[in-house]
């Protein structure tokens, strides 16, 4: 079987720039044959995510803001889908924020307020966005999120969003069970370091990518496109059987110590 997406449409959540790991989701979808619409939450991204969208095979996609911390924002955002296709086959969410002083030094000095905003918008919004995306997935559907090893270890500066992303990954098997009996499925892809805007501001990311290149059994650094093509197999009918799971798309770094 190869994969196709032909008459089917995807949300994909989390494009910031054409270096934005949902940006490479998008694209694997795109030449699948799939219908998408992309969402964004700052003003400033719609020009980007409007240029980028003029690059890809179709010209229906359908762009929309989407701040997930509101749920004013995710309930407009969905009923606009709803008028505009009304039925969708799956969703990507392709988000995450913390406060960059909360990403270095140790983790026990995490305030309150940090914790819960980078919780909120990293993790909670997943479900936030599942339960609004079940009424729109009338003939089954998949959902993939994005996550990272320092969810399952600790690893340096990663902190609360390690954290975050725990609770992140322990949503999706939450999620899946629910959402099972209406033939939903919810996986997580647990990608390797990707230089992105998120990751700008990361001291020493040259070293983290370097290590990667050194020590990961493929020895070299992930790509936006490897975790597109692994997103296009969770939301195609070739991985029917999986759900619940969480992919690891990083060079096989996790199983190195
Ligand atoms: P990007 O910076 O490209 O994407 C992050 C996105 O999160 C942006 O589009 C940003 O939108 C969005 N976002 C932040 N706050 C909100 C909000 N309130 N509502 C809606 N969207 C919001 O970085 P990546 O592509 O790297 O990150 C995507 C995902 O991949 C994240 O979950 C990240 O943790 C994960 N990941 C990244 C890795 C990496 O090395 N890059 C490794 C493993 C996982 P805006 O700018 O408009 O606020
Ligand atoms: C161990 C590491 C390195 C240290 C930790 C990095 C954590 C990054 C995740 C969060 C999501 C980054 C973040 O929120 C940055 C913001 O504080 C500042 N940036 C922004 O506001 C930009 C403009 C917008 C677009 O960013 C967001 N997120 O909205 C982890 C790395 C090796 C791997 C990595 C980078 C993981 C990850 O989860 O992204």
């Amino acid at each position: 079987m190869t994969i196709s997406l032909q008459g089917k449409t995807f949300v994909v959540m989390g494009i910031a720039n054409k270096r934005s790991i949902a940006w490479g989701i998008a694209r694997s979808l795109n030449r699948a044959g799939a219908r998408l619409i992309l969402t964004y939450n700052r003003d400033r991204m719609q020009k980007n995510v409007q240029a980028l969208a003029e690059t890809l095979e179709r010209d229906d996609t359908i762009i929309l803001q989407c701040d997930v911390s509101k749920d004013e924002s995710i309930e407009r955002c969905f009923q606009e889908i709803k008028e505009k296709v009304g039925t969708i086959h799956g969703l990507a969410h392709s988000i995450a924020y913390a406060n960059k002083e909360d990403l270095e030094g140790e983790f026990v000095d995490t305030s309150r307020e940090g914790f819960l905003l980078a919780h909120n918008i990293s993790s909670y919004s997943l479900t936030a966005v599942a339960r609004a995306a079940k009424e729109l997935m009338a003939e089954g559907g998949s959902i993939v999120t994005l996550t990272y090893l320092g969810g399952e270890r600790v690893v340096k500066n990663y902190n609360l969003m390690g954290v975050a992303k725990a609770s992140l990954e322990a949503s999706v098997r939450y999620l899946a069970n629910d959402l099972g009996k209406d033939d939903i499925r919810v996986n997580s892809i647990s990608a390797g370091p990707i230089r992105t805007l998120s990751a700008k501001g990361v001291r020493d990311f040259n070293s983290v990518l370097n290590e990667i290149e050194e020590r990961s059994p493929l020895r070299r650094t992930t790509t936006a496109e490897e975790v597109g093509d692994t997103a296009l197999f969770l939301l195609s009918d070739l991985s029917r059987g999986i759900t619940g799971e969480n992919i690891h798309v990083d060079s096989g770094f996790h199983i190195v110590s």
